[in-house]
């Protein structure tokens, strides 16, 4: 029965859960759910039969029993020591290098591998020196090599300088030689494995747009078969690391999943997708420091009520019934409505009327609200709450980059979706729909050009913020680059999973 599951689905949602925060409404923070369901009114409704959509879900593929049995030995103490020697070594190699060059190679790889977290303090003073150089133009005349001079532009643009007083459009030149020099390398020089794979992995997706984990996962491995001056130490720490940082998220997915199961939600909803898994694996793309646990648990909790809502509007409820439920709740679910709205009444919006809502109903303000507050070494300030309550940049180029990838990874010709961006396109343009991928495709490129504007100089909101925003643009795209990975529970996913949160690295 409808209200049933709906009661459900309301009475299991912790009181933190704040689903405030969209165009529509105007406090970030202010907003509680109420707990209370219409039900006279709903009632009378149940007598008659309702015909109900369906998406088809398939059930999740991860049982509870194996989640929670999950137990690493690289959890725990034992392996601090060795941990701390090595990261003692390579911060001395950091420090004592004096070639330029090797230098930033090194910050490079440490990055690559996932390990330049522990060395934020080393890497930002060298930053720093670099940028005053540039800046007050010492050494400037001297001959410097090609490879420094965009190792430092990379590295200062990764770390949020302002450095090109050029604007972007020499970017776009460089990214377009680029391309086509990497598609001639790649097709001729078959000699170097490490540069090769580099190449071939740079032009499947650009490394800016890469989920940090997976990637850190996938380089430990190339950088330990193919690299020519592979540093013993340095893969040894890699390895090490990682395990000891799967082994704290599994503590936390342990922890996520009773909650899940607690709720009964995957048992009881069975028209929702049941992705506890999918969505703790969303939040460590999101954030993965060990030391943002809670971050991670409040993320996920919330990433699976979200998807839950997000199916009662899209699939299950009737019109009626999401009048009511909205009403109980709060913002976010008036952007549900006005899609499930404009679904009853066959109305299909321009594509710019479209995302006017759909950057909000994809939930990623939303989120990256919950976020901040649960980054625990984030100060709260009256100043910061004020900036985000008008939605800055940085939190509009990320949820437009969510939306848009999702809708070119969620077809919602199978699942009788709402139209999305490519069908609002198509049905404005008469575009084909190849022609409307390519054009939504394009939209998330500019997205990614302004977020990375935003993000230079951007004062307001603190490093890990930021990096939390533009993390939430790039799992979007890691979760839809083959298809649905978070709705359909397929091979990638599963194999993503398993790689980065089940299996030590051996
Ligand atoms: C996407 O589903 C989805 F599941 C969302 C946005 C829930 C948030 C999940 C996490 C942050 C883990 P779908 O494609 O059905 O969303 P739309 O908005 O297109 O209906
Ligand atoms: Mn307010
Ligand atoms: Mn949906
Ligand atoms: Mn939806
Ligand atoms: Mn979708």
């Amino acid at each position: 029965m409808a209200l049933q599951s709906l009661n459900s689905l309301h009475a299991f949602l912790p009181s933190h859960v704040v689903l405030g925060s969209s165009s529509f409404g105007r406090g970030l923070v202010h907003f509680r759910v109420q707990r209370r369901m219409a039900s006279t009114k709903m009632s009378h409704h149940d007598q008659q039969p309702i015909t109900r959509r369906t998406a088809n879900f398939k059930p999740t593929i991860w049982s509870y029993d194996s989640i929670q049995s999950l137990s690493s030995e690289f959890a725990g103490k034992t392996y601090a020591k060795r941990v701390k020697e090595l990261k003692e070594d390579v911060r001395a190699m950091i420090v004592k290098e004096s070639d330029p060059l090797h230098q930033l190679e090194l910050i490079e790889t440490l990055q690559r591998l996932g390990l330049s977290y522990h060395f934020d303090h080393e890497i930002k003073s060298i930053l720093d020196t670099i940028y005053d150089k540039r800046r007050s133009n010492i050494n400037m005349q001297k001959q410097e090599s090609l490879c420094v001079v965009a190792l430092e532009f990379g590295l200062l643009r990764q770390h949020g300088y302002d450095i090109s007083q050029e604007g972007e459009s020499i970017l776009f030149d460089a990214i377009n030689f680029t391309t086509e020099y990497l598609k001639e390398y790649v097709k001729h020089s078959k000699d170097d494995e490490y540069l090769s794979t580099l190449a071939n992995h740079a032009l499947e997706l650009p490394l800016h747009w890469r989920m940090l984990r997976l990637e850190a996962r996938w380089f430990i491995d190339v950088y330990e078969k193919h690299h020519p001056d592979m540093n013993p130490v340095l893969l040894e720490l890699a390895k090490l690391d990682f395990n000891v940082v799967q082994a704290t998220h599994q503590e936390d997915l342990k922890h996520v999943s009773t909650w899940w199961r607690n709720t009964g939600l995957g048992e009881k909803l069975n028209f929702a997708r049941d992705r506890l898994i999918e969505a703790f694996f969303w939040t460590v793309g999101v954030i993965y420091e060990p030391q943002f646990g809670y971050c991670r648990r409040i993320l996920t909790k919330f990433g699976a009520l979200i998807t839950t809502i997000d199916d009662v509007y899209d699939v299950y409820g009737t019109l009626e019934e999401l009048e009511l439920f909205t009403d109980a709740w709060a913002n976010l679910c008036k952007a549900y409505l006005l899609e499930a709205k404009w679904y009853y009444s066959g109305y299909i919006p321009t594509l710019e009327e479209y995302i006017e809502n759909a950057w909000v109903s994809i939930s990623a303000p939303v989120m990256l609200v919950h976020a901040y507050f649960s980054i625990t070494n984030n100060s709260i300030t009256k100043e910061d709450l004020e900036y985000l309550e008008e939605y800055p940049n940085i939190i509009r180029c990320s949820s437009m980059v969510f939306r848009l990838a999702d809708d070119l990874g969620t077809s919602s010709m199978k699942r009788g979706d709402v139209p999305k961006s490519i069908q609002c396109y198509m049905h404005e343009t008469g575009a084909s729909e190849e022609e409307a991928r390519e054009h939504i495709q394009g939209l998330i490129n500019e997205t990614w050009l302004k977020m990375n504007k935003d993000r230079i100089g951007n004062h307001h909101l603190s490093n890990t913020f930021v990096g939390v925003a533009m993390n939430a643009a790039r799992m979007a795209q890691c979760m839809y680059q083959f298809g649905d990975g978070f709705g359909v529970p397929n091979k990638e996913t599963k194999h993503r999973v398993l790689s980065l949160l089940i299996n030590p690295i051996p």
